[in-house]
């Protein structure tokens, strides 16, 4: 195995990174480019020995940062910050290497937001209070103390953009992190390592263990030393991570999919409706929060459909590193059959492609509009995770909710709506961590984010990052019993 491979002209280390130093593994696994199926390098194979390691490392150098005063982890986090700003090209290049996004969202979107995650819990730690207050004269004081070492687990569909939604609050809040990238998006953590080393975070404070979730992942979230596990990812594997972290009660932050609905009113604004809903094929369809079932009031929907139809026409699919490009490939050949699959199946049980509905050449699946689909039906009620979209009518604002409400899932929720009272009623009758009205996908690291039901446990942002990261104490003094010195 090679130490260093280069992507697209940039230096990447493909050894874990434990205790501030570089560390090999004895196996490998194959990184592969989505782009074109090409071979990105051999990157180091963790195994349940380099998991324990980190752990070690995260436990050794966690009394030294959780004492670190605050306004000191927070100039570190800032530089942390710099480090990505400064290296937003190259952090963009090989991120669109390795999953297939587009290289102009990257550049001028993604890594600018994940210098911004840094610099944004290093400022909220900074005016994280809890006013004391009074009992009876007694008075009540809250801390904010650092958990300890946390596992943060994390998916492929935007790496480095989830992982420093974890990281930096986790970091903020003066616990040490153990990151477990995805196996097949490995390579911007590893220079996500390079950059706070160059910061000078701790040795210890930022561990980055590279390989499958199904070889090291029990290793980690059983671990007893580990205080806290945040991840994101898929529900049948926060399932067996929740069972695995039972054995230690170790607090849990579950991200998981959904099923989101667009609901779109006959008096909306129909052309900002048919953009949010064609939105809804960004990153080829790989975003958790993503409206995959588009609701439309009966009696707009052929409208909206041609709309819709002429609209998607204009999508642009094809290499992500084209300026042009809309959508990129999606991220492996058992995805691709993944998507086929269901849409196969939806249209066997009686689905109308609208349009799309087949695999392209490569990695890409054409965007896909089904419509004749059944509510019970898989197609409508299981997370897809490629560029496919349902299409069912209603008639009533009671139906759109009833609709809209019926799956498992509780991640987001839009509604498009030109008129502020039914915003007002549906909104609230809603089940959804984060609900849009007239927009998509806009977000404050401040507001609490996170699902209902099956989309997760937990929300993180703000404060809601630091009740999670903390082990929050009350300390009650009594206004008796000093002696004067
Ligand atoms: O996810 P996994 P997969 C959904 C989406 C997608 C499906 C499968 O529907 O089609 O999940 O994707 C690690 N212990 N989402 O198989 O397995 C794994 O190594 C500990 C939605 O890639 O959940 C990776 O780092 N960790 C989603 C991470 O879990 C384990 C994003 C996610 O992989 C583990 C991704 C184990 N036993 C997929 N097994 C979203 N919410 O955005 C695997 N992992």
């Amino acid at each position: 195995m090679t130490d260093k491979i280069t992507v697209a002209g940039v230096a990447v280390d493909t050894r874990h990174w434990i205790g501030g130093e570089r560390v090999a593994s004895a196996g490998t696994f194959t990184d592969v480019s989505p782009i074109d199926g090409g071979v990105i390098g051999e990157i180091a194979r963790g195994t349940a020995t380099e998991a324990a390691a980190a752990v070690a490392a995260a436990k050794a150098a966690f009394p030294a940062w959780a004492a670190t005063p605050r306004a000191e982890r927070a100039r570190l986090l800032h530089a942390v910050a710099d480090g990505v700003e400064k290296r937003i090209e190259e952090l963009a290049i090989v991120e669109t290497t390795d999953n297939g996004a587009l290289l102009r969202s990257h550049r001028r979107g993604v890594m600018p937001r994940v210098a911004h995650n840094f610099r944004f819990f290093a400022d909220w730690l900074l005016s994280l209070e809890h006013e004391d207050f009074d009992t009876r004269g007694h008075t009540n004081h809250v801390d904010w103390d650092p958990a300890g070492p946390s596992v943060l687990i994390t998916p492929w569909n935007a790496p480095l953009m989830l992982s420093t939604w974890k990281i930096a609050p986790a970091l903020a809040a003066g616990n040490t992190v153990v990151l477990k990238p995805a196996e097949w998006t490995p390579l911007t953590a590893s220079l996500l390592a390079d950059i706070a080393a160059e910061a000078g975070l701790p040795a210890g404070v930022l561990n980055i263990v590279q390989g499958y979730g199904s070889e090291i992942g029990d290793a980690l979230t059983s671990d007893p030393d580990v205080r806290r596990i945040s991840f994101t990812g898929s529900v049948p594997t926060a399932k067996r991570i929740s069972a695995s972290a039972a054995a230690n009660l170790t607090p849990l932050s579950l991200e998981l999919g959904g099923k989101s609905p667009l609901l779109v009113f006959a008096d909306a604004d129909l052309d900002l409706a048919v953009d949010l809903a064609v939105e809804q094929y960004d990153n080829a369809g790989q975003v958790c929060l993503a409206a995959t079932r588009i609701l439309v009031e009966e009696s707009i929907a052929e409208e909206f459909t041609r709309r819709f139809t002429e609209k998607a026409a204009g999508i642009v699919q094809g290499d992500p590193r084209d300026e042009a490009t809309d959508i990129g490939p999606n991220i492996h050949p058992r995805q691709l059959d993944k998507i086929d699959g269901f849409v196969r199946r939806a249209v066997e049980a009686g689905a109308r492609a609208v349009i799309g509905g087949h695999p392209k050449d490569g990695q890409y699946y054409a965007p896909t509009l089904l419509t004749d689909v059944a509510q019970d039906s898989e197609i409508v009620q299981e997370e897809v995770f490629g560029p496919v979209l349902t299409l069912q009518t209603f008639t009533t604002e009671d139906e759109a909710v009833r609709l809209a409400n019926d799956t498992r899932f509780g991640l987001a929720a839009t509604v498009a709506t030109g008129d502020k009272q039914r915003a007002g009623r549906v909104t609230a009758q809603l089940v959804a961590g984060t609900v849009w009205v007239n927009c998509f996908f806009v977000r404050d690291l401040q507001a609490p984010f996170g699902g209902s039901r099956h989309s997760g446990v937990g929300r993180e942002g703000g404060n809601w990052s630091f009740d999670f990261y903390c082990d929050l104490k009350n300390t009650v003094t009594a206004p008796k019993g000093w002696k004067d010195h």
